[in-house]
């Protein structure tokens, strides 16, 4: 038995007050992870279970990468600990600028987080300070899309749009508006890859426009393809047209690279992979390959430049934390664009792309199955909700596809796939036959 194994048997399980988990009901019937590597995790029960969701999407060069563990191990022996107030290390410095050389054209600096949370609150309030650096302190209002989602801080929830997420929290921030999602079962069910109808729906920008007038306005965020609600693909020309909107009104476009930032689609940034480039793109996840927790928010020149004003000893930005830079998340950053760049993984799913559309399509018809969605190595399978009992058909999926031997996230009545980009196509076989016999088993 494990030293991991032996203690949890020792561990009682209520102190930790799980995030976004039914705690009850866990800890009656713990579902526990021990160890991994590759594709692989170990539960408590020396039970091997393939990942079919990269962790929380992070995991993208697979598990425990021997080049970013050794990384961390040296880093963490050679400087624990060192502030980027006033201060700095070189290990940011480094972390920084690899980052800027993948970056799409123009995003030339980066500022650091510990989260895809932390990245998306930096973000709003850099496009808040850069009017306001700009003379236009009158544009405030943030802008996000229904079923975006964009982390669980203040600012992260009030531009998200799950109702779920908001209601226990009441108004949240002031000034915050937003757009229609863009999904449209009827006439986009069963796509492969982007929809064909909806660009139109980013127009609904200009019917907040009309309302809020433009000169009130900061900026836009959205989840390039929105990931976490239950994956929506953006139509075909929606991103397009809406960062045209923005920059006919002076309005910053934030794209939130969380999930898609690393090669989830076949592109180091999901703005690469649609040929759209916006103001700000937030990152996490895969940034560290989930080893360390990171986040990064890369921003164009003019927004950099219009805070780089005034005598130049005085701190343009009054905004970080604690740990931005911290030497641990900087290492393992290092190293894991060294594996990515390394491995092809920057571009591995759009290899992988068309063989992973297939067989992710190839659920068509199996019990219950309401639609089938996928891009790069995205994909999801909604299911027709049992009345009165919204996810629990996803769920009772998820949980069936554990017992057999698979990590798939259900998020409401879908179940979302996003491998590590290193998965083989037999594993891709694997994992889909699999996923298909638990929808052919589970009788609801
Ligand atoms: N923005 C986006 C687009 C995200 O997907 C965040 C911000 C917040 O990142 P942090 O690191 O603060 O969690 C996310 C995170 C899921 C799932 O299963 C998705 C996320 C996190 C946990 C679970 O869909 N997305
Ligand atoms: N709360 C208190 C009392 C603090 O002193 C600090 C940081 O100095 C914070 C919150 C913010 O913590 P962090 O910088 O890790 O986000």
């Amino acid at each position: 038995m494990s030293n991991a194994m032996s203690s949890m048997q020792t561990n009682d399980l209520d102190a930790f007050w799980m995030p976004f988990t039914a705690n009850r009901s866990f800890k009656q019937a713990p579902r526990l992870f021990v160890e991994a590597s590759g594709m692989y995790y170990t539960t408590a029960d020396g039970r091997r279970v393939m990942d079919g969701t990269s962790g929380l999407w992070c995991v993208n060069a697979g598990h425990c990468r021997p080049e970013i563990v050794e990384a961390i191990r040296k880093q963490a022996g050679e400087l624990d600990f060192a502030g980027t107030f006033q201060m700095g290390h070189p290990k940011a410095f480094e972390c920084a600028s690899r980052l800027v050389n993948i970056a799409p054209p123009g995003f030339g600096h980066v500022f650091f987080g510990n989260s895809g949370s932390e990245a998306v609150d930096s973000a709003l309030k850099i496009a808040l300070g850069y009017h306001r650096a700009r003379g236009n302190g009158a544009k405030t209002r943030l802008i996000g899309r229904e079923r975006g989602y964009h982390g669980s801080n203040v600012g992260g929830t009030s531009v998200g749009g799950i109702g779920a997420n908001r209601k226990m929290f009441g108004p949240l921030l002031a000034g915050v508006d937003h757009l229609r999602h863009t999904h449209d079962h009827d006439r986009n069910a069963f796509s492969r890859g982007q929809p064909v109808h909806g660009a139109d729906l980013a127009d609904d920008l200009e019917r907040l426009i009309t309302l809020h007038d433009a000169s009130t306005i900061a900026a836009v965020i959205v989840e390039p393809v929105a990931c976490s609600a239950g994956v929506y693909v953006p139509p075909q020309g929606y991103l397009q047209r809406l960062a045209a909107i923005c920059a006919k009104h002076d309005i910053l476009l934030i794209f939130d690279e969380v999930i898609t930032a690393f090669g989830r689609l076949g592109a180091p940034f999901a703005a690469d992979y649609f040929g759209v480039t916006p103001d700000i793109i937030t990152s996490a996840k895969g940034l560290t390959n989930g080893a360390v927790p990171m986040g990064a928010v890369f921003v164009r020149g003019e927004i950099y430049d219009a805070f780089m004003q005034g005598p130049e000893s005085a701190i343009e930005l009054f905004h970080g934390y604690t740990y931005s830079g911290h030497p641990l998340a900087c290492a393992a950053t290092v190293a894991t664009m060294d594996v990515l760049q390394a491995e092809g993984l920057l571009t591995r799913a759009s290899e992988l792309g068309s063989y992973w559309e297939e067989r992710v399509h190839s659920l068509v018809g199996l019990p219950h199955v309401l639609d089938i969605r996928n891009i790069g190595l995205i994909g999801a399978i909604e299911f027709e909700p049992i009345a009165d009992a919204p996810g629990r058909r996803a769920h009772a999926r998820f949980l069936e596809a554990f017992r057999r031997g698979i990590l798939v996230r259900a998020t409401g009545d879908v179940i979302a796939l996003a491998p590590p980009l290193i998965i083989s196509k037999d594993e891709i076989d694997h994992l889909i036959g699999t996923l298909a016999e638990v929808l052919q088993s589970v009788d609801d």
